[in-house]
C-alpha cells in the first residue's frame, strides 16, 4: 500500500511511505514545492527504493528537491528556477516535455525566446546586450530572461546560450 500526499501536474509535492508495489511517477511537473522537514518536492521512506520517476521536472523546490532513494527512467530534469522566459505562465520545460512549445535547434530555450536576450534588439546578442543585463542585475525587468523576478546568473546564463546571431 501507498500513501501520496499530493500529486498534480502543476505543483504538488509526494510522499512515498511504504510502498510495496512499485509506482511510477510519470510525466509530471512538480513546481514551487518546499517541505518543513526534507525532500521539498518528492519525500521517500528510509528502505524504500521502488518508487520510479519518468519524464519528471522538478523545479523550484527548496534546497532538497530529493529526499530518500529513487529510480528514474525518461527524463528528469531538476531546476532551482522554473524557467517562464515567454511569461505565459507555464514552465518551459514542461511545455516543451508536453509539445506545446517548439525548440527547433534543441537547446532547450523555446523558439519564441530566441532573441529574448538581445535587450537593445539589433538582432544580435553580444557584449551590448551583456552590459544592459549587468546593469540591470539585483533588479527586474527585461533583462530577468527566465522570469523569476531578479535579475542575476540564471538570466546571464540564459543569454550566454542565446549568445550570436538571433536566427529563430
Ligand atoms: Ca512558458
Ligand atoms: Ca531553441
Ligand atoms: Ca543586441
Ligand atoms: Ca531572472
Amino acid at each position: 500500500m501507498f500513501s501520496i500526499v499530493r500529486v498534480s501536474p502543476l505543483g504538488g509535492a509526494i510522499g512515498w511511505f511504504a510502498g510495496e508495489e512499485p509506482f511510477v511517477v510519470g510525466t509530471t511537473l512538480l513546481a514551487g514545492n518546499l517541505a518543513g522537514n526534507e525532500g521539498d518536492a518528492v519525500w521517500i521512506r528510509p528502505g524504500y527504493s521502488n518508487l520510479e520517476v519518468s519524464d519528471v521536472i522538478v523545479c523550484g523546490s527548496g534546497a532538497t528537491p530529493f529526499a530518500g532513494e529513487y529510480t528514474a527512467s525518461g527524463s528528469l530534469l531538476i531546476s532551482e528556477v522554473c524557467v517562464d522566459c515567454d511569461d505565459n505562465g507555464e514552465v518551459d520545460p514542461w511545455e516543451l516535455l508536453l509539445g506545446t512549445a517548439a525548440d527547433a535547434d534543441g537547446d532547450g530555450v523555446i523558439d519564441v525566446c530566441a532573441c529574448q536576450a538581445d535587450l537593445d534588439g539589433n538582432g544580435v546578442v553580444n557584449g551590448a546586450d551583456l552590459g544592459i543585463l549587468l546593469l540591470a542585475w539585483g533588479f527586474s525587468g527585461a533583462a530577468d530572461l527566465d522570469g523569476n523576478g531578479i535579475v542575476n546568473g540564471g538570466d546571464l546564463g540564459l543569454a550566454l546560450l542565446a549568445w550570436g546571431d538571433c536566427d529563430g
